[in-house]
C-alpha cells in the first residue's frame, strides 16, 4: 500500500546522488540544469546510478577466496615472465582489473588465443576469463587491483618477490553515470541550449521509449561529428586493414514497434556497435584499456562461412517497479519456446540491450565469434558483455546438437528469467 519513499518525484535522486556529486553537478552546470536533469530522470524513474544491483555495501569483494586485507599474494623471481589468469567467478560484479607499474599483454580470452594485446586495464563481465603475461621487476610489490565497475569496492591481491609485502593501493575512482546516450538516445532529439549535458527533448518524455507511450516517429538517424558527449567518432572505427570487416551495427538501428510488453520498461530508440567503446566509467581513462576490438583470433577458425540467417534477440527488463530479467520482454518461467539452430548451420545472433546496465551473455555448448571487424581472425567467446543501448552480433557454427543453456551471467538476472534454451537438432524450422 505505501509507496518506496525514495521513489516520490523529486526526492528520489537526490537521495541516490552524494552531496560531493550534486555540488559538483552545480559547478559545472548550474542550479537550473543541474535540477533539470535530477528532474528529468526521476520523471523517468530511471536512475543514473545503475550500475550494479549489489554494491559493497553488502559484498565484501575477494581474490582467490580472500579479502582485501588478507591479501593473496603471488611470488616472483624479479626479471621472469609471469602468467596470470583472471576468471571473473563473481556473482553479480563486474571488475576493472590493473596492476599499477605493469603493462599487461592479453594473449587469451575466455581460455581461447588471441594475438597479443598490451593493455593496462580490463573489464570483465561475470564468467569472462583473460589470461595476461606480466615481467615484474624490482624488489617491489605490485598491488592486484580489481575495482568494481561501480565503484563500491574492490578486490585486491599482490604480486611480490618475498611474502609478507604489499604495494600501494590505489584510490578508488569516482563512480560513473549513466548518460542519454545508454538509453539509446537520438542525439538529434536533444536541445542543447549551450549546455554541456543531456535534457529533454519535449516536457513529457525523453526521446527513450516507453511501453505505452507514442515513440517519437520522425528522429532522423545520427550522423557523423554531431555528437559531444563522449560518443566515439565513428569514422574512427573504419577499417584501417585489408582482413578486416564491418561490424554489424556499426551505425545505429532504429528500433522497431514492439517494445516487449509489460515486463519491459524501456526500448533502446536506437541502439549500436560499441565494441570500439571501454565501457561507462572508462571513457576517459589515460590508460590503455582492453577493448573487444582488440581480440582476434591467434589462427583463423575454420568456419569461414557467412551467416546464412540472423535471429535477434532484446534484452529487457524493469529495473524501477519490479525486479524482472527477460529475452523479448518473456521471462524463462513463462516457457518461452527453445531457440532453435538448424545441426551444421552458420548462423549470426544479434543482442540488442533495451536495459541500462550492461549483461554478461554466455552461452553453452557452441563458441560466440565476435563480429567486431577482425575478418577471418574473428575471436571466439562464451560469455560477451553487452553494454547499455548497444547492438552486438556473434557468428554461431551450430555444431553441437541438443539442447544448451543460453543466459546473462548475473545470478540475479539468471534467475529472474533472462535465460533461454537453445535446441541445436535437424528439424525443420
Ligand atoms: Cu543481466
Amino acid at each position: 500500500m505505501f509507496t518506496n519513499l525514495k521513489k516520490l518525484p523529486g526526492y528520489y535522486n537526490f537521495q541516490q546522488r552524494t552531496a560531493a556529486e550534486f555540488f559538483s553537478n552545480i559547478a559545472d552546470w548550474g542550479v537550473w540544469a543541474t535540477l533539470k536533469n535530477y528532474l528529468m530522470w526521476d520523471q523517468m524513474r530511471m536512475d543514473p546510478t545503475d550500475f550494479a544491483d549489489v554494491t559493497g555495501y553488502t559484498f565484501t569483494y575477494l581474490m582467490n577466496g580472500l579479502s582485501p586485507g588478507a591479501n593473496w599474494t603471488g611470488l616472483f623471481r624479479p626479471g621472469e615472465k609471469v602468467r596470470l589468469r583472471f576468471i571473473n567467478a563473481a556473482s553479480m560484479t563486474f571488475y576493472d582489473v590493473r596492476i599499477p607499474g605493469l603493462t599487461m599483454t592479453v594473449v587469451q580470452a575466455d581460455g581461447q588465443n588471441i594475438q597479443p594485446v598490451l593493455v593496462e586495464e580490463l573489464r570483465m563481465g561475470v564468467a569472462e576469463t583473460y589470461d595476461v603475461i606480466v615481467e615484474p621487476t624490482g624488489d617491489r610489490a605490485y598491488t592486484i587491483f580489481a575495482e568494481t565497475m561501480d565503484r563500491s569496492g574492490y578486490a585486491r591481491g599482490t604480486l611480490a618477490p618475498r611474502p609478507g609485502m604489499e604495494g600501494e593501493i590505489p584510490e578508488r575512482r569516482p563512480r560513473p553515470l549513466r548518460t542519454m546516450e545508454d538509453m539509446g538516445m537520438s542525439m538529434e532529439g536533444m536541445e542543447m541550449n549551450g549546455m554541456d549535458m543531456p535534457s529533454m527533448k519535449h516536457s513529457e518524455g525523453s526521446g527513450m521509449t516507453m511501453p505505452g507511450k507514442n515513440p517519437s516517429s520522425d528522429m532522423p538517424s545520427m550522423g557523423h561529428g554531431q555528437h559531444d558527449m563522449g560518443m566515439h567518432d565513428m569514422s574512427s572505427k573504419a577499417p584501417a586493414d585489408p582482413i578486416a570487416s564491418m561490424i554489424p551495427g556499426a551505425e545505429p538501428v532504429k528500433h522497431g514497434p514492439d517494445d516487449h510488453g509489460t515486463g519491459n520498461q524501456t526500448v533502446a530508440e536506437y541502439s549500436q556497435n560499441r565494441f570500439g567503446e571501454p565501457g561507462r566509467g572508462l571513457e576517459n581513462s589515460s590508460r590503455r584499456v582492453l577493448l573487444y576490438t582488440d581480440l582476434r583470433s591467434l589462427r583463423p577458425y575454420p568456419d569461414q562461412r557467412q551467416p546464412e540467417r540472423e535471429i535477434e534477440l532484446h534484452v529487457t527488463g524493469n529495473m524501477a517497479d519490479r525486479y524482472m530479467w527477460s529475452f523479448n520482454g518473456e521471462k524463462y518461467s513463462d516457457a518461452p519456446e527453445p531457440i532453435r539452430f538448424r545441426y551444421g548451420e552458420r548462423l549470426r545472433l544479434t543482442f540488442v540491450n533495451d536495459t541500462m546496465m550492461e549483461h554478461p551473455l554466455h552461452l553453452h555448448g557452441m563458441w560466440m565469434h565476435l563480429e567486431n571487424g577482425a575478418g577471418k581472425y574473428l575471436p571466439r567467446k562464451h560469455t560477451v558483455i553487452v553494454k547499455p543501448a548497444e547492438r552486438v552480433s556473434v557468428a554461431v557454427t551450430a555444431d553441437a546438437p541438443g539442447p544448451w543453456a543460453f543466459h546473462c551471467h548475473l545470478l540475479f538476472h539468471m534467475e529472474a528469467g533472462m535465460f533461454r534454451v537453445i535446441e541445436v537438432s535437424d528439424k525443420t524450422l
